[in-house]
């Protein structure tokens, strides 16, 4: 595989609901496309950075200048003979995750339309559907938190995980167990808590969580670990997952059970492998989460999901509930049992309609910048 060339371009799409997390409201989402050629083959990525650096310190417009200025540079006009290259080729770059895996993702697209395959079995991945699960936001009263639970139980999603911080959080699980009983359910605090509300976690343990995700802060696997002593629900991690070396710290210190995994968090597929295979070899599980991505992002998601340790249901869901439309067709959608079937096809095994990325796009950039 030649890079010959890239685009960048830099979108904007309104989401179907807001999403609230403990760092606040959004109601749209912007993030970058990014496009790669070799020879008339194709392949995309999806940058998962937001406009804003809440969730991670990565924006739109850093993974823009970082991709534009230092990783096209180190990929254009070079040769790989497997994807599995490329997130060593960039370790120049500290950093940049985000941009990293959005290039890094295009190439494992490409080569895998190159190779004739679809991009699951690439990757090393076998199963034919994915188990999902939804990730519900704050929301404005606890009568409509509990009937956003039934919506989505009644549509079949395997597991509910419900967005958490200080003032929402033991209320909302005990309403929501009242209301729908022993539905699979979990929370997420996105680092909202410090050590010191350890008490007040432990008091979500009689609720019989499938986990917590992400109590304490981005980058603290310490204090994560003297919490996870004191709690009987398992801590699972996210933001402090940022490469195959915390992961592999935070499992020897004891800091989680459960791992999140997001390629754009690590790097790309290459290094989301690598956390996969390390946790199965401690012996945890793994389980795909979400950025709410639009159709090309969720498709990488759902080819990465059918590795064999990814066995609890992730947070990649319908096209629907993010976006109408959505920007591939056809979009991505779940059945009643509550599964995803992988895209058949080369690659992704989706395709983007060009008129609603037109519309939906604020910039782009060739690289290399035609003169
Ligand atoms: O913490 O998992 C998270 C969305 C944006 C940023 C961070 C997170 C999330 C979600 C939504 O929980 C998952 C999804 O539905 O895509
Ligand atoms: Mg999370």
């Amino acid at each position: 595989m030649r890079i010959e060339r890239l685009e960048l371009r830099r979108l904007r799409l309104p989401l179907v609901r807001f999403f609230e997390t403990s760092f606040g409201r959004v109601t749209d989402r912007e993030f970058l496309l990014v496009t790669m050629e070799d020879d008339g083959a194709v392949g995309v990525g999806e940058c998962v950075a937001d406009a804003n650096p809440f969730y991670s310190a990565e924006t739109t417009r850093t993974a823009w200048h970082i991709i534009a200025e230092f990783i096209a540079p180190l990929v254009i006009g070079r040769s790989f003979d497997h994807p599995r290259e490329i997130f060593g080729a960039l370790a120049p770059i500290r950093g940049h995750q985000m941009a990293k895996a959005a290039v890094e993702m295009a190439a494992w697209d490409l080569f895998a339309r190159q190779q004739g395959l679809p991009l699951a079995a690439v990757l090393g991945g076998s199963r034919e559907a994915i188990a999902s699960g939804v990730s519900i936001g704050i929301q404005d009263s606890l009568d409509e938190l509990v009937e956003r639970v039934q919506i989505e139980r009644a549509a079949g999603y395997r597991r509910i995980k419900i967005k958490i911080k200080p003032g929402w959080d033991v209320g909302a699980v005990e309403r929501v167990r009242e209301a729908c009983g022993d539905v699979p359910l979990m929370v997420d605090a996105n680092a909202a808590y410090r050590l010191e509300d350890g008490d007040h976690l432990a008091r979500l343990d009689r609720y019989d969580l499938m986990m917590i995700e992400q109590p304490l802060d981005y980058d603290d696997l310490r204090d994560h670990a003297t919490l996870q002593r004191r709690l009987t629900t398992p801590i699972c991690l996210d933001e402090s997952i940022h490469s195959v070396r915390a992961a592999d710290e935070a499992l020897a210190l004891g800091a989680c059970k459960i791992i999140n995994i997001k390629p754009g968090r690590l790097g790309g597929h290459g290094p989301s492998i690598a956390v996969h295979d390390l946790a199965a070899h401690h012996g945890v599980p793994v389980w795909h989460g979400g950025m709410l991505e639009s159709g090309i992002g969720r498709a990488h998601n759902i080819h990465l999901s059918t590795l064999p340790n990814f066995s609890l249901p992730g947070d990649v869901a319908a096209s629907r509930r993010y976006y109408a439309p959505d920007l591939i067709d056809p979009e991505i959608d779940v059945r009643s049992d509550g599964t995803i079937p992988v895209p058949g096809g080369l690659g992704l095994g989706v395709h983007l309609v060009p008129d609603r990325v037109a519309s939906a796009t604020l910039e782009t950039l060739e690289l290399p910048t035609r003169p």
